[in-house]
């Protein structure tokens, strides 16, 4: 049987784009890309940032620390952000943009206040999984393609987990744009790179 693809869209939500809580710079830009590739994929899974309002993650949990100052979590170091895509909000909806209506799962992650979970397979106490890597097996896939928010933080942590847990990945670079602390986003592709992560562009897929 030939080994399948899915393609996997990460946090096209309000809050990652302009005029969402946690922006990232263009990410709108992403939007019309996912729609396109999408339509090359027969599998499409979606995630969503999804926290309660006391996540963690967020800066207003942690007086008086601010967003993007670092801080030390029983699973190791946590980035701490501002408030966003709280569960059920608007600022977690998917973009209003995004038009992908054959996609056949949608990953909720970061769900649970202890834990965040930047990537779509694994929390970050990197033992708890999401169920993704069971679902794209059982359904004979075996490559993921990865695009959406942010390049340096989620989409980057899933396309590792998914070399980790034996897929084949790529990342469509057009489809991305990163939030960028510290160089984050070029420590990023150097992470991807040598754990064989492939970097296509997206008029690859028509
Ligand atoms: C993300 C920071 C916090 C992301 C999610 O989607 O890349 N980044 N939560
Ligand atoms: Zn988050």
């Amino acid at each position: 049987m030939p080994m399948g693809e899915a393609l996997l869209v990460v946090d096209v939500q309000r809050g990652f784009c302009p005029g969402g809580a946690l922006a990232v710079a263009d990410g709108d830009a992403v939007v019309p890309v996912a729609n396109r590739v999408a339509r090359a994929f027969g599998e499409v899974v979606l995630t969503q940032d999804w926290h309660p309002a006391d996540h963690l993650s967020f800066a207003s949990q942690h007086p008086p620390r601010r967003p993007f100052e670092t801080i030390e979590m029983p699973y190791g170091p946590q980035t701490l952000w501002p408030d966003h895509c709280v569960m059920g909000s608007a600022d977690a909806e998917f973009h209003p943009g995004l038009d992908i209506p054959h996609a056949g799962l949608v990953i909720r992650k970061g769900r649970r206040r202890e834990v965040d979970s930047y990537s779509a397979f694994l929390e970050a106490d990197r033992r708890t999984p999401t169920g993704l890597a069971g679902w794209l097996r059982e359904r004979g896939v075996g490559r993921v393609v990865i695009l959406g928010l942010a390049t340096d933080f989620c989409v980057a942590w899933s396309a590792l987990d998914a070399r980790m847990m034996g897929f084949q990945a790529a990342v469509v670079e057009d489809g991305c744009r990163g939030i960028d602390l510290d160089g984050s986003v070029a420590r990023a592709w150097a992470q991807m790179s040598s754990a064989g992560v492939m970097r296509l562009v997206s008029s690859a897929f028509g």
